[in-house]
C-alpha cells in the first residue's frame, strides 16, 4: 500500500511542473497581435486615406489668383520716356534755309542780251538797259569786276531809269523772318543827298510790298564790294511764295551802278 501512495504522489508532482510533454496545454486563443501584417505596420488602407479637408499647397493658391499683378506690365497710359511733343521743332532740322537759285549768278549762260539767268527775272519800266547780269568781259568793259566767278549783276548804269531784278521763292513753314546777305558795290559820282536808290524788297506773288529789307543809295558808294546783311523782321512769310526784288531808280543826272554778287537769302526758322 505504501508503494501505491508513492506512485500517486510522484505522478501529481510531475503534473504540477509541466515537465512531461504529454501534459502540455493546447495553444492559447489568437490575440490582437496576430492580425497585423508581417512587417508590424498598421493597416495600409487606413494609413493612406486622404483627409477630406486637407489644405491646398501654397503654390497652387499663387497660380490660381486671377488678379495677381504682372510685374513687368506697363500701365496703359504710361508716358513714353523719349516721346517728342507734337509741336516741338525737329531736333536735327535746320534753323536756316537758303532760298535763292543762281545766287552767285554762276549758273548764268551766254552773253549779251542772249543770257539765260533763271530763276532770275527782270522788269524795265523806264529807261533802256539791255541786260542786268554781266559776264566778266562785260564788267571789264566798264572797269568793273565780279566778286567771285564769271558773272555778277549790274543795276542802274544810266540816268532816269527804273527797273527790277527779282526771283520768287517758297518760304518754309515756320519761318520767323528773312535775312539777305551778299556782296554789294555801289559806284556813283552823285554828291549827297541821295538821288538814286536801290530798295531791297519782299513782295507777295501779286506784287504787293510786304517788307523792305534795306536800301542802298549813292551815299553807300565805294571802290569795291562790301559784304552787307539785311535782317527782316516780318513774320508772315512762312509757308508762302515770296518775291525778292532789287528795285532801282535813278534821277536825271550822274548815274549810279549797283554791282551785286554771291547772295544768300535765308529763311530763319530758329535763332
Ligand atoms: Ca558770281
Ligand atoms: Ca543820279
Amino acid at each position: 500500500m505504501r508503494s501505491s501512495i508513492l506512485v500517486v504522489a510522484l505522478l501529481a508532482a510531475a503534473c504540477a511542473t509541466g515537465s512531461d510533454p504529454a501534459m502540455t496545454m493546447p495553444d492559447a486563443a489568437p490575440t490582437a497581435d496576430a492580425v497585423r501584417p508581417p512587417d508590424g505596420r498598421p493597416d495600409a488602407s487606413l494609413r493612406d486615406a486622404p483627409t477630406p479637408d486637407a489644405p491646398i499647397p501654397d503654390a497652387a493658391i499663387a497660380d490660381a489668383r486671377p488678379d495677381a499683378p504682372i510685374p513687368d506690365a506697363r500701365p496703359p497710359d504710361a508716358a513714353i520716356p523719349d516721346a517728342t511733343p507734337p509741336d516741338a521743332a525737329p531736333p536735327d532740322g535746320p534753323c536756316r534755309v537758303q532760298l535763292l537759285g543762281n545766287a552767285d549768278f554762276e549758273d548764268t549762260t551766254g552773253s549779251g542780251v542772249d543770257k539765260i539767268i533763271d530763276p532770275w527775272s527782270t522788269l524795265t519800266t523806264k529807261g533802256e538797259v539791255p541786260f542786268f547780269i554781266d559776264s566778266s568781259d562785260e564788267l571789264g568793259a566798264v572797269d568793273a569786276f565780279s566778286k567771285e566767278g564769271d558773272y555778277a549783276a549790274r543795276l542802274g548804269t544810266a540816268d532816269n531809269v527804273a527797273h527790277q531784278l527779282f526771283q520768287t521763292v517758297d518760304v518754309p513753314a515756320g519761318t520767323k523772318r528773312l535775312e539777305l546777305s551778299g556782296w554789294f558795290w555801289v559806284r556813283s559820282t552823285e554828291p549827297p543827298p541821295a538821288h538814286d536808290f536801290m530798295k531791297i524788297e519782299v513782295r507777295d506773288v501779286q506784287g504787293t510790298l510786304i517788307e523792305t529789307l534795306g536800301t542802298l543809295t549813292e551815299l553807300d558808294k565805294g571802290d569795291d564790294y562790301v559784304q552787307r546783311t539785311f535782317k527782316g523782321s516780318n513774320a508772315t512769310h512762312g509757308g508762302k511764295a515770296r518775291t525778292l526784288v532789287f528795285n532801282v531808280t535813278t534821277d536825271i543826272s550822274k548815274p549810279t551802278d549797283w554791282f551785286i554778287d554771291v547772295l544768300d537769302l535765308e529763311a530763319v526758322i530758329c535763332e
